[in-house]
C-alpha cells in the first residue's frame, strides 16, 4: 500500500466584503430551511438530488472512508411499504415507548403515527451509515468516526436541498432496521436518516418556532 500522494490545495482567499457578502446569503438562505410534513405529490428533478448528494458526499469523514449510500427511493410501490414499516413502529413509539416528557415535547409539531408524506412526497432519501466495509470472506474492513461523519454529510445533504429550493423533512422512524430489509441493503449499513423530499404543499403550515439567536448559540473566549 503506498500512501497517497499529496497536492496543491487550490485555495481562494476573498476578500472580507465578499466573504461577508457569502456567509449572510448563506444563514439567510437557511434562516428559510423548515422541516416539512405535508409535500406536494408533484414531481421533482431528480438531476438536482443527484447535484445535492455529490455534494453530501463531499463531507469529511474518518480516514477518508466516505462510510455512506443515499438510497433514493421514487417507486410508489417501495414508499407505501417504508410508509407501512415506519407506521407499525411510530404506533408503538406514540403508543408506549415513548414517555410522557417526549410525548409532551412534540405536542407542538402536531406529530403522530400517521405518516402519510411517506408515500406523498415524490422522494425519499434513505442514508445508510457503513459501520464496517465487507472485504469479502468475513473480513470486515473498518469505519471510523461513522456517527459524526454521516452526521456532517446529512447536514450538508439537507443544506443543499434547501438551497436548491427543495423541502425535506429529517424523520427517525426508529427503530429504523425495517429500512435496510425493505431496500435490501448490506447489512454492514445502518439506516440513519428518513428524508422525504418534494415541494411544500400548497397549503403547508408550520409550527410557529424561533430560532435560538446567535448571542445565546456561541461562545467567545
Ligand atoms: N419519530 C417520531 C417522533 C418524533 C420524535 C422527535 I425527537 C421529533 O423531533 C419529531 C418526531 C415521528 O417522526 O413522529
Amino acid at each position: 500500500m503506498s500512501d497517497a500522494p499529496f497536492v496543491p490545495l487550490g485555495f481562494e482567499r476573498l476578500d472580507p466584503e465578499t466573504m461577508l457578502a457569502r456567509a449572510r446569503a448563506f444563514a439567510e438562505t437557511a434562516e428559510r430551511r423548515r422541516s416539512v410534513r405535508a409535500f406536494s405529490s408533484d414531481p421533482i428533478p431528480m438531476s438536482v438530488v443527484d447535484e445535492c448528494i455529490r455534494a453530501a458526499g463531499t463531507a469529511p469523514s474518518g480516514a477518508h472512508k466516505q462510510p455512506w449510500t443515499f438510497a433514493v427511493v421514487t417507486d410508489p410501490d417501495i414508499k407505501r411499504r417504508v410508509r407501512e414499516a415506519a407506521e407499525e413502529e411510530e404506533r408503538e413509539n406514540y403508543g408506549g415507548r415513548m414517555n410522557e416528557e417526549w410525548l409532551e415535547d412534540l405536542r407542538p409539531f402536531g406529530t403522530n403515527a400517521e405518516k402519510p408524506f411517506l408515500e406523498v412526497a415524490p422522494a425519499l432519501i434513505v442514508v445508510f451509515r457503513h459501520s464496517w466495509e465487507d472485504r469479502g470472506e468475513g473480513d470486515r474492513g473498518q469505519n471510523y468516526y461513522t456517527q459524526e461523519s454521516v452526521g456532517i454529510a446529512s447536514g450538508m445533504l439537507l443544506a443543499a436541498l434547501n438551497a436548491a429550493g427543495l423541502a425535506t423533512l429529517t424523520h427517525t422512524p426508529s427503530p429504523m432496521g425495517f429500512l435496510g430489509e425493505v431496500l435490501g441493503r448490506p447489512k454492514n449499513e445502518k439506516a440513519f436518516l428518513l428524508i422525504p423530499i418534494g415541494y411544500p404543499a400548497d397549503d403547508c403550515q408550520v409550527p410557529d418556532l424561533e430560532r435560538k439567536p446567535l448571542e445565546d448559540i456561541v461562545a467567545r473566549y
